[in-house]
């Protein structure tokens, strides 16, 4: 008998840009939780069409491309479960941007931080895809009808402007889009470079900032040695006047399944070298894995390829059903 009260399967989304070596932060601020949704329909893209917006070497960016495909699944997102796939794949995602491109204003993309901080790093190539990188994130998110994004905090703004675009448009056509929601974590919302503690890890910015999902167990310990504390040597737990320290303490936690308490508690009395042994146990202990697993995925080209092939026939499937919904609306001729 059919279950007329069951809900709705959710449909999570997110994606992530093949544009440099996978993080720790992009591990524990999107990645991580992209294997927590039960009972949805989960798509992860590499975004390799949104990497384009920064010149790239493009010989890097395909081995990056198939290289974060690995990535996905070797975190256990299985690809018989997930549609993991590559956007450039689905010929949808850039259909959908040029005609949402046409509802969204100059003066909303020209707030968007992300487009100035990046204007200003790429100052010889502030381009148009640069501008309208927010438009093809919102077709991305839309196209499938998009309940919950799982995305870092610097995303949320990205977010929050797909939403106003859905409902523009669904203001004038009636209800085209499902609104997203963000799903932000707060521990690991914004996991800081070991540099410069009050900035994001980041992939585009040099080596010794960040520890990569695939670096080896000495790099590891390199570059926690490494990372930047204080000098009043107490372990607690204070984002604004310790961030290196509080850095470390939750990348520890985290992983650890602790609480920031448990955590602290655990390190009484213990000095800034203790900290950072722990924290260099505890990531290596979690990536060890996912880099065997990877390490097995990207022998069999093959294998991946075939993955991504059957996947993107799969999204195409879902996303052209809004695209011709879309089409359709606005008054494009269908036969
Ligand atoms: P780039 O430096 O090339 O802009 P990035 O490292 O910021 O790259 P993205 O591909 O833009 O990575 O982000 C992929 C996902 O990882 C997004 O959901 C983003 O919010 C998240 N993310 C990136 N860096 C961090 C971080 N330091 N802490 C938490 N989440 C992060
Ligand atoms: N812009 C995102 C990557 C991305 C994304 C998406 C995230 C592209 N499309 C759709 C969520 C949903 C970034 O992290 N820089």
């Amino acid at each position: 008998m059919e279950n007329t009260t069951a809900e709705k399967r959710k449909v999570v989304f997110s994606g992530i840009q093949p544009s440099g070596n996978i993080t720790l932060g992009n591990y524990m601020g999107a990645l991580r939780n992209f294997t927590s949704f039960e009972n949805a329909d989960c798509l992860y893209c590499m975004a390799d069409l949104h990497t384009l917006t920064v010149r790239q070497n493009p010989a890097d960016l395909r081995k990056r491309t198939a290289s974060l495909a690995a990535i996905y699944i070797a975190c256990g997102l299985d690809p018989d479960e997930n549609i993991i796939y590559c956007q450039s794949h689905v010929p949808a995602h850039a259909e959908l941007a040029w005609v949402l491109n046409c509802y969204t204003y100059m003066g909303e993309l020209s707030r968007m931080t992300q487009f100035k901080d990046k204007s200003q790093k790429h100052a010889d190539n502030i381009n148009a895809g640069l501008f309208t990188y927010p438009v093809l994130m919102a077709s991305d998110i839309l196209l499938y009808q998009t309940n919950i994004v799982p995305v870092g905090v610097d995303q949320k703004q990205h977010v929050e402007i797909c939403r106003d675009i859905a409902q523009r448009f669904n203001g004038i056509y009636g209800d085209v889009f499902q609104i997203p929601e963000p799903y932000i974590p707060k521990a690991t919302a914004k996991i800081m470079s070991l540099t410069e503690p009050t900035k994001k890890m980041s992939k585009s910015d040099p080596e010794d900032t960040f520890i990569a999902v695939l670096d080896k167990p000495e790099d590891i310990r390199r570059k926690l040695k490494r990372a930047v504390t204080d000098s009043d040597g107490e372990i607690r737990f204070d984002p604004e006047n310790k961030p290196g320290v509080s850095n470390l303490l939750t990348i520890l936690s985290v992983l650890k399944k602790e609480t920031m308490e448990e955590t602290v508690a655990s390190l009484q009395g213990l000095g800034y070298g203790a900290l950072k042994e722990a924290v260099t146990e505890a990531v290596i202990g979690e990536l060890a894995p996912i880099q065997a697993r990877y390490n097995e995925i990207i022998a069999d080209k093959d294998g991946l390829n075939a993955i991504l092939k059957r996947n993107a026939e799969k999204a195409q499937y879902l996303a052209q059903k809004t695209l011709r919904k879309v089409y359709k609306k606005v008054g494009l001729y269908q036969g």
